[in-house]
């Protein structure tokens, strides 16, 4: 995959958004030179031997795309649904020096954490709410955007990526929702190790309409407890995924094209991403500067084509107050601090996660100005730099 590519992923997050157009059009437009040059070095041809080429080269065309379509069609696609996988545990992972460590004295979980992240991925931010929240210690290792060595070993190549030291090596963890489920079951209930409560999180491989392979996680959004005491309230929970679910499907897809608007906004956004992600420090000075450049231009680029797909508003702010605006919606009518009640439930950490991603741009200052949300997401900043879920574990 080109380094290009790759920056586009990087901030991009979902691959299939990437139109494989895009590329095969950046190929066509290469493609002219050569055959205009070919044309006009060839003799002056009939007007019949014109035609008769011109026919040949619609006939091959018409074949070659015909039996392109078919044997994409026929691409066996249903052979590995239903086929569940695990997260297998590793023996080994190569050692790399963490970029920081985060370490809460009272920490008693006895969790042996490192997450392979991007600084301001939503996802990300979303796991690191969980764990500060918590107080949970873990080590920090920030993947380098372009190369992304840090994380050859895994199979599953986005961040979040969150290893758990086991006796026998290290359970890896993927997706930010599952890792957040399958540590949450873990505090709540330690009867089962995170091999097993990985176990509960199987996933299936399908191929999607692009024909690009996917991996769906089945009981994302649900917690592995085995005592149904331990969450009694049915509602509750299902208020709760139903929030956690919204934040995965909608209130992302309404980030980039804020955070991106405007070419200004975006090298704003990527300069602010470099400070928080000490990419100075943590990459060489040549690549900070073309994820800031190229990737700042190829995501302003690229929020116009979000803003398309996920049918956002003319002006996105307002698609981004809208949403933001349901949630507070809910809250006001809850008549409670969070939406857990009197402390954050995982719905309320999943929100805080994401908007956090994007509180050093013009559109979180702009959110705060427009919406009402700047209680709840003070009150939330309040709770998870202070770790006081930790007096509930
Ligand atoms: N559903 C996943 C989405 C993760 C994701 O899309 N992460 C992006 C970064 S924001 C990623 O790693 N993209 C691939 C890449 O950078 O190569 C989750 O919740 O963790």
């Amino acid at each position: 995959m080109s380094v290009y590519r790759r920056i586009l992923f990087k901030f991009y997050g979902n691959s299939s958004l990437i139109s494989q157009n895009t590329f095969k059009n950046i190929n066509h437009h290469l493609c002219l030179l050569p055959v205009r040059s070919i044309s006009t070095s060839s003799k002056p041809r009939s007007l019949k031997g014109f035609f008769k080429l011109g026919l040949t080269g619609v006939t091959v065309g018409a074949l070659v795309g015909t039996g392109y379509t078919i044997h994409h069609q026929n691409k066996p696609r249903g052979h590995i649904i239903n086929e569940q996988t695990f997260i297998e545990p590793v023996k080994e992972v190569p050692k790399v020096e963490p970029s920081r460590k985060v370490i809460y004295p009272n920490d008693d979980s006895g969790l042996k954490l490192t997450l392979y992240q991007y600084q301001t991925c939503p996802f990300c931010c979303k796991v690191r709410a969980f764990l500060d929240y918590y107080g949970i210690s873990y080590n920090v290792v920030e993947v380098d955007p372009v190369l992304r060595q840090s994380i050859k070993w895994s199979e599953y190549k986005k961040v979040p990526i969150l290893i758990a030291q086991t006796e026998s090596g290290y359970q890896p963890l993927n997706d930010s929702t599952m890792i957040i489920s399958a540590l949450a079951s873990y505090l709540k209930d330690s009867d089962k190790s995170l091999t097993e409560i990985a176990k509960c999180f199987p996933f299936i491989s399908f191929y999607d309409e692009d024909g690009s392979k996917k991996n769906e996680i089945m009981n994302k959004y649900f917690l592995m407890l085995s005592n149904e005491q331990i969450y009694p309230d049915e509602q509750i929970s299902k208020d709760e995924r139903k929030w956690r679910k919204w934040v995965d499907n909608v209130l992302v897809h309404v980030l980039s094209p804020n955070v991106y608007r405007t070419m200004d906004e975006s090298l704003q956004a990527f300069n602010w991403f470099s400070e928080v992600g000490e990419w100075d420090k943590n990459f060489p000075a040549w690549e900070r500067n073309l994820i800031v450049y190229v990737g700042s231009s190829a995501m302003y680029l690229i929020g116009k084509k979000l803003k398309k797909k996920y049918r956002l508003k003319d002006d996105v702010r307002e698609s981004l107050y809208d949403e933001c605006s349901k949630w507070t919606k809910e809250l006001r009518k809850k008549g409670t601090t969070f939406h857990g009640g009197d402390h954050p439930n995982l719905a309320d950490l999943a929100v805080y996660g994401v908007l956090n991603s994007i509180e050093g741009c013009s559109a979180f200052r702009d959110l705060l100005n427009r919406s009402n949300i700047g209680t709840w997401y003070s009150a939330m900043k309040d709770a998870v730099s202070s770790h006081r879920g930790a007096k509930y574990l």
